[in-house]
C-alpha cells in the first residue's frame, strides 16, 4: 500500500523564491537605513530622518502582494515604503543628502520622496495627510475602472486625524478599491499610544462598514497572505478594507532621538530587538523550513551591503543643484 503524500503544505519554486525575494527587500530596506543613520552622524546628511528598521516586514508584505502599476501613499517614515514599491536606491541616498540626482532634485529629502513610475504618490510630512490621496487614487481607478487598488499607509499617531474618517466615509460609500494599513508601532513620537487615542481601534473601520483585522507586523509572509486577500477583495470591487500591523521601531523617532528612556524603557526596545526582529525571524523560519541554508542568506546579505554601499556612495559623491535653482521646483 503506497502512503498518500499530502502536498498542500509543501511550498512551490514559486513560493520559496518570492519568500528569498522577501528576505532580500527587507535587508535592502535595514541597510539603507543602516548608511542613513551613519550619513547623519557623521553630519554628511542635511536635516533629519525617521528610521523604519524594525518596521521592514510591513512594507515588504504589502508591497509584494501589490502590481506594479497599484498605488501606494507613504508617511514621514517612508523609506521602507518606497523601497519596497520599487524605488531606486541610489536617487533615494541623493534625494536624501540634496542632491540633484535626488528623486526631488535634492529639494525634498527623506520625507518627500514620491516615485510615479512605481505607483508611489508620495510620503507626506503631514500626519494623517497620505489618506486622501490614496482615497482619491482609488476614486480615479475605479472612475476609469483600471482595476488599480491603493494602499495608505499611516501610523498609530494618524487615527487621530479627521481626515482618515471623512475618506473612510466616502470609500465605504462609493466601495473603493483603498486599503488603510495601519502601522501600530505603539508610539506617536514621543507619547504611548494608549494615552493619545481612545477605544478599540479595530473597531473604527467597521462603524463605517469597514472591515478591519489586525495581525503580527512582525511575520512578512502572514502581511503578504493577509494583503493579498484584502487587495484581492478590493481589486473584484468589494470595496475597501483596513489592517492593523503590529509593529515597534527599533530606533528613536528620528535619528536625532537617541536619549529616550524617559519615554519608552531599554528594557521594551531590547525585548523587540532580541524576540521580534523580522529579518531575523524570517532568518531563522527559512533556515527552519529547509529554504535556504546559512551560508545562501549570508550571501544575500553581503550583495545587500554592496549594494548600498554603492548606491551610498553615489549620493556622497553626487553634485548639489546649482545655486541658480533655489527657487526652482518650489511650492509655497
Ligand atoms: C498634522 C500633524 N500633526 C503633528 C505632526 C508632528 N508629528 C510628526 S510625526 C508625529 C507622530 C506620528 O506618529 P505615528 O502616526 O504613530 O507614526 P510613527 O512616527 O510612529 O511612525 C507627529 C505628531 C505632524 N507632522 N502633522
Ligand atoms: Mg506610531
Amino acid at each position: 500500500m503506497s502512503a498518500t503524500v499530502d502536498r498542500t503544505n509543501i511550498p512551490t519554486k514559486a513560493d520559496t523564491d518570492l519568500w528569498l525575494r522577501m528576505y532580500r527587500q527587507m535587508l535592502r530596506i535595514r541597510k539603507f537605513e543602516d548608511h542613513v543613520n551613519d550619513l547623519y552622524t557623521r553630519a554628511l546628511m542635511p536635516g533629519l530622518a525617521h528610521l523604519y528598521i524594525g518596521e521592514e516586514a510591513i512594507a515588504v508584505g504589502v508591497c509584494e502582494a501589490l502590481r506594479a502599476d497599484d498605488y501606494i501613499t507613504s508617511t514621514h517614515r517612508g523609506h521602507g515604503h518606497c523601497l519596497a514599491k520599487g524605488a531606486d536606491v541610489s536617487l533615494m541616498f541623493a534625494e536624501l543628502l540634496g542632491k540633484e540626482a535626488g528623486y526631488c532634485k535634492g529639494k525634498g529629502g527623506s520625507m518627500h520622496i514620491a516615485d510615479p513610475a512605481t505607483g508611489n504618490l508620495g510620503a507626506n510630512a503631514i500626519v494623517g495627510g497620505s489618506t486622501g490621496i490614496a482615497t482619491g487614487a482609488a476614486f480615479s481607478a475605479k472612475r476609469l475602472g483600471t482595476g488599480q487598488v491603493a494602499v495608505c499607509f499611516f501610523g498609530d499617531g494618524a487615527l487621530g486625524q479627521g481626515l482618515l474618517y471623512e475618506v473612510m466615509n466616502m470609500a465605504a460609500l462609493w466601495k473603493l478599491p483603498v486599503i488603510y494599513v495601519c502601522e501600530n508601532n505603539l508610539y506617536n513620537e514621543y507619547t504611548h499610544m494608549s494615552e493619545a487615542t481612545a477605544g478599540n481601534i479595530e473597531l473604527r473601520g467597521p462603524a463605517f462598514g469597514v472591515p478591519a483585522e489586525t495581525i503580527d507586523g512582525q511575520d512578512v509572509r502572514l502581511v503578504y497572505r493577509t494583503m493579498q486577500r484584502l487587495v484581492d477583495r478590493a481589486r473584484k470591487g468589494e470595496g475597501p478594507s483596513m489592517l492593523f500591523c503590529n509593529t515597534y521601531r527599533f530606533h528613536g523617532h528620528h535619528v536625532g532621538d537617541v536619549a529616550r528612556e524617559y519615554y519608552r524603557s531599554k528594557q521594551e526596545e531590547a525585548l523587540w530587538k532580541t524576540e521580534r526582529d523580522p529579518v531575523t525571524l524570517m532568518f531563522k523560519a527559512l533556515i527552519s523550513e529547509g529554504i535556504a541554508d546559512q551560508g545562501a542568506l549570508e550571501k544575500i546579505q553581503s550583495e545587500v551591503e554592496t549594494e548600498m554601499e554603492a548606491a551610498a556612495k553615489f549620493g556622497v559623491d553626487a553634485p548639489y543643484p546649482s545655486s541658480d535653482k533655489v527657487d526652482q521646483d518650489i511650492y509655497a
